[in-house]
């Protein structure tokens, strides 16, 4: 294991950052079905029942995994160790790996708010370190009271750049009833995300090739969507918050997401590129090549 290669977290001028996209929702959302789905990979666990994993981050790389103790330490892990690692000692995980959404904005697939079993901070310390958000809530179930009351309790910056994603869709039996679904989340939502988007992961899923498919089912107009998010984004300043994570004190509070930077000005360019492989389609361009001048 410990033949793993680093991650290489340390961003520099010629080297800045790119954008962090957060999956949030409560347990069983679909965010991890989601980060697989973006990824065109199955590496993040897919659960029926809550678990005990802290936020796991992914970004371009050679292949590595890496918890991070509560202590700041980065421990290599192996891949099927996931499922077994639980937010009590470990802060967060990393894993680099190649995916082409990956060389567009980093991924962090988030624990379910909403859950007694795993503590607000532990996804909280996060989320001052992302500069978007793509919310999921289940069509039979959208836009929950708990959901609406931390939302609309995290600052206007972060809502301005964001997606609600309406997963299940498939659950939903007549067009009416997706119909009505759909217009109620889009009114109850109105001004706090940019976009709010009806989707059936599980079909995406299962014929990630069918452009009919992607249409059909909603993840089109949600790749369209992402990429115009990040694309808004542009490259993104350092300082929202460090990639290492220093050690968990305790009582100490979490840094509130309104105390970080404000968003940063969008990219001037973008280079040709696709992302990712089986889900994006081939317009989509990638962020501005790195460079001296790109965090201007
Ligand atoms: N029918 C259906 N099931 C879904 C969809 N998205 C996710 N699921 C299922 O919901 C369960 C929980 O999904 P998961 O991604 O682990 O949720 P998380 O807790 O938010 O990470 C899994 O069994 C998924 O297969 C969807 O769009 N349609
Ligand atoms: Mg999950």
């Amino acid at each position: 294991m410990s033949a793993q290669p680093a991650l290489q977290t340390t961003p520099s001028a010629h080297h800045p950052r790119r954008p962090r996209i957060a999956l949030m929702g409560e347990f069983s959302a679909g965010k991890s079905t989601l980060a697989n789905l973006l990824l065109g990979q199955s590496v993040s666990p897919v659960k029926v029942t809550a678990t005990q994993l802290p936020p796991v981050w992914y970004t371009l790389g050679d292949p590595a995994v890496l918890r991070i103790d509560n202590s700041g330490a980065e421990l290599p892990i192996a891949a099927n160790d996931l499922d077994a690692v639980s937010h009590k000692e470990t802060q967060a995980v990393r894993i680099q790996l190649q995916a082409e959404v990956l060389e567009f904005c980093d991924v962090i697939d988030m624990p379910g708010t909403s859950d007694p079993n795993m503590p607000q901070d532990i996804w909280e310390r996060m989320l001052a370190r992302v500069d978007g958000v793509i919310w999921c809530t289940p069509a039979t179930q959208a836009w929950r009271q708990s959901e609406a009351a931390l939302w609309e309790g995290l600052p206007a910056a972060l809502h301005d750049n964001s997606l609600l994603l309406i997963t299940r869709m498939d659950k939903l039996q007549t067009e009416k009833d997706r119909d009505r679904v759909v217009a109620r989340v889009r009114h109850e939502t109105h001004g706090l995300f940019s976009k709010a988007l009806p989707i059936s992961l599980l079909e995406a899923l299962a014929d990630p090739e069918n452009p009919d498919t992607l249409q059909r089912c909603g993840a089109d107009l949600f790749v369209e969507s992402l990429v115009e998010l990040v694309e808004n984004l542009g490259t993104p300043s350092h300082d929202r918050g460090p990639v290492s994570f220093a050690p968990i004190k305790q009582g100490t509070a979490p840094v509130s997401a309104a105390q970080t930077a404000p968003a940063p000005a969008p990219a001037a360019a973008c280079s040709d590129g696709v992302v990712p492989r089986r889900v994006v389609p081939k317009r989509v361009r990638r962020p501005q090549q790195p460079g001296p001048q790109a965090s201007a």
